[in-house]
């Protein structure tokens, strides 16, 4: 109902968004508190309209949990919030009010991860789900935790950069247009071998190692004013972000060396990282010699639906903190690609894997990628997956006896 009462609204503003985007994320620009006001409003709700039209052809049975109900509730409101912004001179008293609003909803979003992936949860409790309805699913939930990081960097955006805490020095918002990526690996290695520590009592090794294709042939070029580490490797990237893939990936491939080599061992082989800025790229490779995982089982590590839903955050020692696979590959996958970039893993079953971070090493090539509700993407929730067009029955006795030669 409360989305048949929008529906005009939402129709409207699902065709409306704004490219203002690019100018207003880039460092170098330097919006005032009114304009980053003006863009917000128009563009928040657009964005907001964008995933409900998409929660809208999602399947009937997943549409009527009770977690996925609460979702959709969190999200007409929060889309009735802006719009009371419409039309209202941007003095500072409106701005204040508006930035108020933001940090309201960021609040009322926090948990929404979790209680989606509880509706999925309801789901397959419920009902038996079949081929179409997991591909739906899995396409839906990329694109609504997409969405979802896009909204949270905009808010994060207008709140560091025009709210009352103080920005630290260099950064801006959250955006590090100088970020150090060693010293980021390094923090997620720190965190992630703590957690390790503390549930196996061993942990592996980290050896670095890291090459700048990049800034070396910059150098030749313009060779006075260079900045003294000029190996140092940086990028115009949101640190947070980073961080996240990094403790995910590091998480994993600590929990599979342990598992592997058995906690009780007293050496085991080190991850190795390799991190490389080239021209194009910036490329993050973790190696860890954890066993590996069967090329089968890959497409599951990226799967909702087979994946364990995250816990809320307890602080106790029941939950083992490295077990299972929750939502942080996919999710970080979504980072990774969120500026055009990518996670990608490639594994030797019976050995171990390797799990590769690509960014873009230009900050200009960096701009959101976003879902953006069309009849592309109608599509996608009325057409049944393919099937194959290759089979691996007609002539295998074939194979099994091919000649006979006696
Ligand atoms: C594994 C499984 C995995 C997932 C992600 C990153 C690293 C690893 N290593 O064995």
């Amino acid at each position: 109902l409360m989305t048949l009462r929008r529906g005009p609204r939402i129709d409207y503003l699902v065709v409306e968004h704004s490219s203002l985007v690019v100018a207003w994320l880039h460092p170098c620009q330097n919006a005032t508190r009114s304009e980053s006001f003006l863009f917000l409003r128009k563009e928040l709700p657009v964005r907001l309209a964008n995933i409900m039209k998409e929660f809208s052809l999602l399947p009937e049975n997943l549409l009527l949990m009770p977690s996925t109900r609460a979702v959709q509730d969190l999200y007409c409101k929060s889309f009735d919030d802006i719009l009371e912004f419409e039309g209202k001179e941007p003095d500072s008293a409106v701005i204040d009010k508006f930035t108020d609003s933001l940090i309201k909803i960021r609040n009322r979003h926090q948990d929404v991860v979790m209680t989606m992936a509880h509706g999925v949860m309801e789901l397959k409790d419920a009902h038996r789900i079949d081929n179409n309805m997991e591909a739906y699913i899995q396409y839906f939930l990329d694109r609504f935790y997409m969405n979802r990081i896009s909204i949270r960097m905009l808010i994060n955006q207008h709140t560091l950069l025009f709210g009352d805490s103080v920005n630290s020095h260099h950064h801006i918002g959250c955006i590090d247009p100088n970020c150090d990526i060693v010293r980021v690996i390094e923090d997620a290695y720190a965190n992630a071998r703590f957690l390790c520590d503390q549930y196996y009592l061993a942990s592996p090794e980290l050896v670095l190692k890291h090459h700048n294709e990049r800034d070396k042939k910059i150098k030749v070029i313009k060779e006075a004013g260079a900045p003294a580490d000029r190996t140092q490797v940086s990028v115009v990237y949101v640190p947070s972000h980073l961080y996240h893939m990094l403790f995910e990936l590091f998480k994993n491939a600590m929990r599979a060396v342990v598992e592997h080599h058995g906690s009780e061992s007293d050496r085991f082989p080190p991850i190795e990282v390799l991190l490389v800025k080239g021209t194009e790229d910036l490329a993050i490779k973790l190696s860890d010699q954890g066993g590996g995982i069967p090329r089968s089982h890959m497409d599951l590590l990226f799967n909702y639906m087979y994946s364990t839903a995250p816990q809320p955050a307890v602080s106790g020692m029941d939950t083992p903190p490295l077990a299972g696979y929750g939502y942080g590959l996919p999710l970080s996958r979504l980072y990774a690609r969120y500026f055009h970039g990518d996670l990608v893993l490639t594994s030797f079953e019976g050995f171990g894997t390797d799990a590769c971070i690509y960014l873009k090493a230009l900050s200009s090539e960096a701009n959101e990628l976003l879902p953006v509700y069309n009849k592309t993407c109608q599509r996608q929730y009325s057409t049944p997956i393919q099937t194959h067009d290759w089979s691996s029955q007609g002539h295998s006795a074939m194979f099994i006896r091919p000649f006979s030669t006696n």
